[in-house]
């Protein structure tokens, strides 16, 4: 596994390779201007997701890519390879349940026309990124909630599925001797995808799916489906998203604020930071809150920090397979 400072080393050598990557890749040759090179290529397609499973959602999302498929149907697609795991217990099926014993699950997409479309409080339904697409597309509406987004699943063709694994089952009945029925804030038990793509027209897209925090109060939302905080896509900038505590991301509108300062001139990387030393600056339960951005800018330049050490990036592109370690703000 690379590390950051690694990877910033093989990014610049790499910079001189850019025009043969982008050609290999098919890429229209447009030059675009950034604060560090007066003009660069552009890296596209490009996929960047969150955590150690955005490696096997990265593969599925680049098959569509690299075929010169958009980077909305990238998104979802690659998000939905962790929605169907049962093995992964933040996101879809298998995902740990609030503390009454249900999985409820929330989702979020947004496209380069800014649209946008939102699930929360989903129960019985394993893929809710695509029912968050359907809200997108068939319906006036973005944000669809519990029952009426189950109802809507439902009449769209989505089949219903009990989401509660053996494993998680356990866990949750473990925690209920345990946990006092205290709903936790928690720096360990929470790994979200959040997946941000740029297709070869130039085009991006985001996606962001979770169970949420793990036994959470019944009825509690977090920020993975909330346009804005959990995930923001601006195509004439840049998208990023987020994950940890979701509380933490929607009292700072976490990532509609990087997709800002991207907007005036920050690098994603340095837009991450400066959002995440505003939760630093302003939580006062620091020692219990993780919470990770990445971002990804037109240019195909990306960036990722953490409040705290252990969150970590998968990236995929025409040169490149990887996991980054995220800097980060804290020890
Ligand atoms: C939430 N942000 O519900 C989500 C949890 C998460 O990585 O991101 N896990 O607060």
């Amino acid at each position: 596994m690379k590390n950051r400072r690694e990877f910033i080393k093989i990014s610049a050598i790499g910079s001189a390779g850019l025009l043969t990557a982008t050609s290999c890749s098919g890429a229209d040759d447009t030059t675009l201007t950034n604060e560090i090179n007066p003009v660069i290529t552009p890296i596209r397609p490009l996929v960047i997701s969150t955590w150690q499973h955005g490696l096997a959602a990265n593969t599925a999302a680049w098959k569509i890519l690299s075929s010169g498929g958009s980077a909305l149907d990238a998104v979802e697609q690659g998000v939905r390879i962790t929605e169907s795991d049962p093995e992964n217990n933040s996101v879809g099926i298998g995902g740990l349940p609030d503390r009454d014993g249900h999985v409820t699950l929330d989702a979020c997409i947004m496209d380069h026309k800014n649209q946008c479309g939102s699930v929360a409080f989903l129960q019985g339904i394993e893929n809710p990124i695509s029912v968050a697409r359907k809200v997108m597309e068939a319906t006036p509406h973005v944000m669809l909630v519990g029952k009426g987004a189950y109802r809507f699943a439902l009449e769209q063709g989505f089949k219903s599925k009990d989401l509660l694994t053996e494993k998680s089952k356990k866990r949750w009945q473990k925690w209920l001797k345990e946990g006092k029925y205290q709903p936790e804030v928690n720096r360990e038990n929470h790994d979200t995808i959040g997946m941000l793509g740029i297709d070869q027209a130039g085009n991006l897209s985001g996606a962001c799916t979770t169970s949420g925090m793990a036994f959470k109060m019944h009825g509690r939302v977090g920020d993975s489906p909330i346009i804005g905080a959990g995930l923001f896509v601006d195509n004439e900038v840049g998208a990023a998203c987020a994950t940890g505590v979701g509380e933490s991301v929607m009292r700072v509108a976490g990532s509609a604020m990087i997709v800002e300062l991207m907007r005036h001139g920050k690098s994603p990387q340095k837009a991450c930071e400066e959002v995440v030393q505003r939760i630093v600056k302003t939580e006062k339960n620091l020692e219990n809150i993780q919470v990770g951005f990445i971002a990804l800018n037109k240019l195909g330049e990306h960036g990722s920090y953490a409040i705290r050490k252990g969150f970590n990036v998968a990236i995929k592109h025409a040169k490149e397979e990887a996991l980054l370690d995220a800097s980060f703000a804290v020890f």
